[in-house]
């Protein structure tokens, strides 16, 4: 036997027993149920998914729990208590898909208490994907949703009041024409939803959450009223497979919150998610279509906010924003939920 030959097997023998451990090891690491979701009121979210997933229940049915937990929260962002259009309604947008790619989605919806709910119902009784409007909120109706008032949350009217006294916007017909008189802008239309409230903080706070169960199927929500005072009819990211959630059984899913015009832009989710096919951590993959956004215009990416979060079948989760302050909410094995800060493109 030559050298290299004797080797070459003596290399064999001792890498066998490594090859196996480390096939082992890759199974032993799939880290399931997990659900993640966004921002730290994912807590919030997770809290109603994860008894059902710790039970052994379907990632669907666990996101599904956490878009109805948020949207039954008052926030400036989820649900009928959030901020209203810039002619003062409510408008809900939510979109649902499972591990089979089958998916259900409403959007500019009024008046109902849980758009995930019926996004659920458009994926399981019609052959659609998107309802939208009156017909979505008719659907609603017809499938045992109840008609809510309409009436604004302390907290959303007293932001919208704040709001219309520093625009001086009024539902007018061709008002926008006259909006901007003065202001050094140059055309009507405006004014347009603000990227930041008065606070300072960015205008958003969408709940997206992604689940991996105890079988590995992977499903994923989103839920929003949208960004607070935008224009009456618009709709974002948020009820768009592809923008604000994607899932694909066989590499994982994804969802983002943020500026939603510039996550449709470059089909975020699915983006992040074709990412993740290729081979890239959950943590890369949004790195990575953050870096698509900001590509463009860097000058322009300054102004606002876009975070995205994705998990991957292995149970792996990973964030990235453009801005800093983006933060999201991870539960896993033991129940607790954490809080993690992503890192951002500006610091
Ligand atoms: C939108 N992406 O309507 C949403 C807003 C958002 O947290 O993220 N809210 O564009």
């Amino acid at each position: 036997m030559t050298p290299n030959r004797r080797s070459f097997l003596r290399l064999s023998a001792l890498s066998l027993p490594l090859l196996k451990t480390n096939r082992l090891f890759a199974k032993s690491v799939i880290n399931k149920p997990i659900v993640i979701s966004t921002w730290d009121s994912g807590q919030i979210a997770n809290g109603a998914a994860w008894p059902i997933l710790e039970k052994g229940g379907k990632a669907l049915d666990a996101v599904e729990q956490a878009g109805i937990a948020i949207e039954d929260d008052i926030n400036c962002c989820v649900g009928l208590g959030g901020n209203p259009d810039r002619d003062g309604y409510v408008t809900l947008d939510s979109c649902i898909m499972d591990e089979k790619a089958n998916c259900g989605a409403v959007a500019f919806m009024e008046r109902i208490k849980h758009p995930v709910s019926v996004a659920r119902k458009v994926m399981e009784k019609t052959p659609h994907v998107l309802l939208v409007g009156e017909g979505a909120q008719q659907f609603a109706i017809e499938n045992g949703f109840k008609l809510e008032s309409g009436e604004l949350s302390a907290d959303a009217k007293k932001t919208y009041e704040n709001w219309l006294k520093k625009e001086d916007y009024k539902p007018v017909i061709n008002i926008e024409l006259q909006q901007n008189k003065g202001r050094g802008k140059e055309k009507g239309h405006g004014p347009f939803a603000p990227a930041r409230l008065d606070d300072g903080s960015f205008n958003h706070d969408t709940m997206g959450t992604l689940a991996l169960d105890a079988k590995g199927d992977v499903s994923g929500m989103c839920t929003t009223s949208g960004m607070g005072f935008k224009m009456r009819g618009r709709v974002g990211d948020s009820p768009i497979i592809g923008a604000g959630l994607f899932v694909d059984n066989e590499v994982g899913a994804a969802t983002s919150s943020g500026q939603g015009e510039e996550v449709i832009r470059v089909c975020g989710t699915h983006l992040v998610v074709e990412f993740m096919r290729s081979g890239l951590s959950p943590y890369e993959a949004c790195k990575k279509a953050v870096e698509r956004i900001i590509k463009p215009n860097p000058e322009r990416a300054k102004t606002f906010q876009v975070g995205f979060i994705a998990v991957n079948k292995q149970g792996e989760v990973g964030a990235y924003s453009i801005q800093k302050g983006f933060n999201y909410t991870v539960t896993e094995k033991g129940g607790k939920p954490k809080v993690i800060n992503a890192k951002s493109h500006f610091a």
